[in-house]
């Protein structure tokens, strides 16, 4: 599965680690890919939709609909 998540609260390579840091311990995630000038984060792999959300927005940061 390959899913987008738009993050406008993301400004910084510090916004951009926490979240790849904490998207990437969640399991079946096979890659996470930030734009941080378009303030997207690209996952791929078989996690579920709410469950990187959710994990997003644990680390801090909304989400809204990319
Ligand atoms: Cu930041």
């Amino acid at each position: 599965m390959q899913y987008e998540f738009h993050v406008p609260d993301m400004t910084c390579n510090h916004c951009k680690m926490r979240i790849e840091n904490t998207v990437s311990s969640l399991e079946d995630i096979d890659s996470v890919n930030i734009n941080l000038d378009k303030k997207l984060v690209a996952v791929e792999g078989d996690a579920s939709e709410k469950d990187i959300r959710q994990a997003i927005q644990d680390s801090g940061y909304s989400v809204s609909n990319a």
